[in-house]
């Protein structure tokens, strides 16, 4: 059912934001919105604009959920504060959008304003990340990556680099530049990093948060080679602080690569977003990358459609996702019974 209504949305003009992908660019918050009764409409709040994967990832919701496909999109950018996402879907809410689409920044504390989205019967759609909450009723479905599997197949290519260079567990120095503390993402690859240094016997000697940005990225790792002499692997939750980290590695007059033997340190990453991380990995400074698939417009407007339609979507929605490396070292990686290739990036 559309929605007969004149929704005047008085919304942060924010700057037009460049992304990483050719020319397409995140359009602007309006100022006003008129909804038309044949358009549905959708309230989406996104978590921010904190990586190249972020800026990618808007524009696929914005072209799959616009105009001419039969949406009205109401895009607010969340400044990667869940307050703001959290006002952003009471002003959803306010509104009577026909559907909420949220990208949550992180997972806890959103069960009171979802329960608030239930009782005004607006069904929620979730993207990329997940939410923590006690009623897995407060959301229709789920679209996004598994992100421990992610991690798997990231630490699979790490056993199977050091293996096949003979180097012995106990000689990976590792520290882990995290992403968002409590987001779905850096949950995941969190996880996957900490159990196979576990059970593979590697030296795990820092965790710190880098925030998915580049800059963070290049301030945390500057840190830590002033508090550890012996990195060898940076591990780095998404591109964009890899890119950081190399540059603060360079900067301290250190070597990015996969000869840690010889003194290297190497970086290995998530998402394969970004052109310059495709550019390195291809290079050999960042030695492998997970892909991380950001192109959810498409999937989201398929559930939505599927809503419209009176169905039932699958509750949780995987995206397939690939793994690079032009290192031609490992040629395959197995993650619980399944073999993947290891990509050309
Ligand atoms: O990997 C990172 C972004 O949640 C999958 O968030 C997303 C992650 C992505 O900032 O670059």
């Amino acid at each position: 059912m559309k929605k007969l209504a004149v929704i005047t949305a008085t919304l942060l003009l924010l700057p037009v934001l460049l992304t990483g992908c050719g020319s397409s660019v995140i359009k602007e918050e309006k100022e006003e919105e008129t909804v038309n009764e044949n358009l549905i409409t959708v309230g989406f709040s996104q978590l921010g604009a904190e990586s190249d994967w972020r800026n990618t990832n808007s524009v696929s919701m914005q072209d799959a959920l616009s105009r001419e496909n039969g949406f009205n999109l109401i895009y607010k950018n969340g400044q990667q504060k869940q307050a703001n996402q959290i006002t952003a879907v009471r002003m959803f809410i306010q509104q009577a959008v026909d559907y909420i689409v949220l990208a949550p920044a992180t997972e806890e504390g959103w069960d009171s304003v979802l329960a608030e989205a239930r009782d005004a019967n607006i069904p929620v759609i979730l993207v990329d990340r997940r939410v923590d909450v006690s009623d897995k009723g407060l959301y229709s479905c789920w679209v996004g990556s598994d992100f421990e599997l992610e991690s798997k197949k990231v630490t699979g290519w790490l056993k199977g680099f050091t293996d096949r260079r003979n180097i012995s567990p106990e000689n990976l120095h590792i520290v882990n530049i995290q992403g968002t503390i409590g987001s779905t993402a850096q949950i995941g690859r969190t996880r996957g990093l900490a159990n196979a240094a576990r059970e593979n016997g590697w030296d795990l000697m820092a965790e710190v948060s880098g925030d998915f940005t580049e800059n963070k990225g290049r301030e945390v790792m500057a840190a830590l080679l002033k508090g550890y002499d012996n990195i060898n692997v940076v591990y780095c939750e998404n591109d964009n602080m890899a890119i950081g980290a190399i540059d603060a590695i360079e900067s301290a007059g250190r070597h990015v690569g996969p000869n840690i033997l010889n003194g290297d340190i190497m970086v290995v990453s998530f998402d394969g977003v970004n052109e310059q991380s495709l550019e390195f990995c291809k290079e050999g400074k960042i030695s492998c990358i997970a892909e991380c698939n950001p192109l959810h417009g498409p999937r989201v407007k398929a559930l939505i459609e599927s809503l419209e339609n009176g169905e039932t979507p699958e509750k949780f929605n995987y995206v397939d996702e690939r793994l690079f490396s032009s290192l031609g070292i490992v040629r395959s990686v197995e993650v619980d019974g399944v073999s993947y290739t290891v990509e050309e990036p």
